[in-house]
């Protein structure tokens, strides 16, 4: 396994000395963001989990290997780069065999992250249910992926371009806890709101520790989705995202828009169209979520280390 990974040198020595670290996605750089704000989003989000004391080690696919923590070079290529593939868990191999570049999904991510050690997972929106899956049967390996490693998720609640109640109820079959940060509404990703309460609620990054340590420590393998809703005053009214997301539906539909290119799709239509608040509310929100997650990294080093 180690001949596929590399592990960019201060990540190495973070893990070699018990310092907290975080793991970040590269699909929301390469598929989730136009550039330059891609570029100028993943390094900042990078100094928002180091002012919060923990390494940021972004991750992705390039010559055949795993990168774990990625140079100031390597994050600009994945987001000025046109043929940069999204790799989810299914991808992994083709795109390593033909050496190809490949941004990682929540999914892919999380396996990599814990094949170097890392426990601790921030991005902006997961992958889930997707509306119509009663007739598409299109739900996102994250979801699968979230039931088996163990590495916590946090991000920002589940988008409605997806099916929130829908995704709620397999978090449930796979058991994986959704825990919500601060509030007991399950957060929507642009909108702290959802109409759905959250099956569980924690308010402190230490409780968030002591949870993980004991799920991990009684092997009840998987992840934990924390849920951190957005910063009240960055959220987009919901009907006018409403709106967006039926017209981006429709225009997916019209396109025939299907399969892993569906999310990108829809999360682009919804930045063009929304004057910019989406976008603007999207990085926001990461930054958030990685300083929440950096102190839960904090926390759950000292859980495991004192
Ligand atoms: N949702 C977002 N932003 C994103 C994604 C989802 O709000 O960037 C990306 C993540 O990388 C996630 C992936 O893991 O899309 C899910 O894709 P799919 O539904 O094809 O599994
Ligand atoms: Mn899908």
């Amino acid at each position: 396994m180690n001949n596929y990974l590399v592990i960019k040198s201060e990540v190495q020595e973070a893990i070699d000395n018990n310092i907290p670290i975080v793991a970040l996605e590269s699909t929301i750089i390469s598929h989730g963001m136009p550039f330059p704000r891609n570029v100028e989003t993943a390094l900042s989000v990078e100094n928002a989990v180091r002012k919060e004391g923990a390494i940021p080690a972004t991750i992705a696919i390039k010559d055949g290997k795993c990168f774990v923590g990625l140079t100031i070079d390597e994050i600009n290529y994945f987001g000025k780069e046109p043929n940069v593939w999204k790799v989810s868990l299914r991808d992994m191999p083709y795109v390593i065999s033909h050496k190809l570049p490949g941004a990682t999904t929540v999914a892919a991510t999380m396996r990599i992250a814990s094949m170097a050690g890392i426990k601790i997972f921030a991005t902006g929106g997961i992958g889930g249910v997707h509306r119509g899956a009663e007739m598409n049967m299109d739900i996102s390996a994250d979801l699968t992926e979230m039931a088996n490693t163990n590495v916590a998720v946090v991000s920002a609640g589940v988008k409605s371009i997806l099916d929130i109640g829908l995704t709620l109820e397999y978090l449930e079959t796979q058991g994986i806890p959704v825990v919500t940060y601060g509030q007991s509404e399950f957060p929507s990703f642009y909108s702290g709101k959802s109409g759905f309460i959250s099956p569980l609620r924690i308010d402190t990054a230490d409780e968030m520790a002591k949870m993980l340590k004991v799920k991990w420590t009684m092997g009840l393998n998987g992840a934990v989705l924390i849920a951190n809703p957005v910063p009240a005053d960055q959220e987009v009214d919901a009907q006018t995202i409403e709106t967006h997301i039926q017209q981006a539906l429709a225009a997916a539909k019209e396109n025939d828009i299907t399969g892993k290119k569906i999310t990108p799709f829809l999360l682009k239509h919804i930045a063009d169209h929304s004057k910019g608040e989406s976008l603007d509310a999207n990085i926001a929100l990461i930054h958030h979520n990685a300083s929440l997650a950096a102190k839960i990294a904090v926390a759950f080093e000292k859980e495991n280390n004192h």
